[in-house]
């Protein structure tokens, strides 16, 4: 029997979803080209230098560097060796919000790097005082997130930008998350707002691309050329990706859905998600939970285990923050009716949790 995938209709606690139509079409015809051998996979390599292009625009960048990367793990990875790369340091420091993503763990562990974590204030946001305190001249990056894991928070971009500045650091910004909504919002967060040098932003996660396609995005082809590694017996010279083949699938998706979606398609998603997310605080609060507001597309709230446990078990796919609150990222497959028919499930569930155990006196 062929294996089919599991279904999206009660997938709430993913950062990826389906594919728009035209990005599963492209990743289909372009599965078996390797943008790693762009001398010998000429169309992919030249969607790749279109997937940048369109990335820019997203990120307010005239000219970009950089390329479609596995994901916001690998781009990360890439910004803290650029960093490390750009000082003369002999013992260089990263200096992380605690909200950041685990991939500048890995990052820190591959690149032998110190990676200093600094708290986040009382909105779960880059506590700048601290960032201030963690800084000196061993420092090579400074990142901000734009849209967190966790709570969809947006870190004081420009601010982190003139702590880095002041110690000659990188500013790098993980938008992975983020940077498919943040477009249509008063944020700070992108190259034309602040000194950014490098960014993480995925299209296979708000940009409704397909697996695997994350953005790696330089301000300049130097900041990029601190990865590159000669490349012998290619026809090409050199390569700035962290991996040797690539899957050709992941750029053709990111332009479809680029070339689809921007900016019209993703604004109105944008507008649907942030609505959608509003809707489930305002259901969740009116039950008397506490709830963290939704600032992007993201719902955090302090539900009871055993609650947590019942819904995971009628088959919602749920995760928790670090501190326990449930979590619902309100990604494009995520509807009203899917959170309508969710916060049903949480009101029998929590019914039956709060009925005693007949016997149990
Ligand atoms: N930066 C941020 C802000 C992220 O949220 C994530 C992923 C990354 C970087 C790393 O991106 P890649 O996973 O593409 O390398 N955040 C989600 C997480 O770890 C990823 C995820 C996606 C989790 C889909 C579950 C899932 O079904 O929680």
């Amino acid at each position: 029997m062929q294996a089919e995938p599991q279904a999206f209709d009660r997938v709430l606690s993913s950062m990826c979803t389906k594919p728009h139509p035209d990005a599963r079409d492209a990743a289909e015809r372009f599965l078996a080209t390797n943008p790693g051998d762009p001398a010998t996979y000429q169309r992919v390599a030249e969607l790749e230098d279109e997937a940048v292009a369109l990335l820019g625009e997203v990120a307010g960048l005239d000219d970009p560097a950089g390329y479609v990367a596995s994901g916001g793990t690998e781009a990360n990875i890439q910004a803290v060796r650029i960093a490390r790369e750009r000082t003369d340091s002999p013992r260089p420091n990263v200096v992380v919000p605690e909200s950041c993503h685990f991939s500048f763990r890995k990052a820190a562990d591959v690149l032998e790097v110190e990676l200093r974590v600094v708290p986040t204030d009382d909105d779960h946001r880059a506590d700048l005082t601290a960032v201030r305190a963690s800084v000196d001249s061993d420092t090579a990056l400074v990142a901000g997130v734009a849209g967190t894991t966790e709570y969809g928070r947006v870190d004081p971009i420009p601010e982190l930008g003139e702590i880095a500045d002041s110690v000659g650091a990188t500013l790098h910004v993980d938008a992975a998350w983020g940077g498919f909504a943040l477009p249509f919002t008063d944020y700070e967060w992108h190259f034309g707002h602040a000194p950014v040098d490098t960014m993480a932003i995925d299209p296979h996660k708000m940009g409704q691309a397909a697996v695997p396609a994350g953005g790696l995005l330089a301000r300049s082809e130097s900041l990029l050329d601190e990865l590159a590694v000669d490349t012998p017996y290619l026809e090409s010279t050199s390569q700035a990706t962290l991996t040797g083949t690539r899957s050709g699938a992941g750029v053709a998706s990111a332009v479809a859905a680029m070339r689809t979606l921007w900016p019209e398609g993703y604004r109105e998603q944008y507008a649907r998600s942030q609505r959608n997310a509003e809707w489930l605080a305002d259901a969740l609060e009116k039950r008397g939970y506490d709830v963290v507001d939704p600032t992007l597309p993201l719902v955090a709230a302090t539900v009871p285990r055993p609650t947590f446990e019942a819904l995971r078990a009628e088959g919602w796919r749920l995760s928790r923050t670090a501190t326990g609150e449930l979590r619902v990222v309100c990604m494009p497959h995520v509807t009203r009716e899917m959170l309508a028919s969710f916060v049903a499930d949480l009101d029998r569930l929590e019914v039956r949790a709060s009925v005693p155990v007949v016997g149990d006196d």
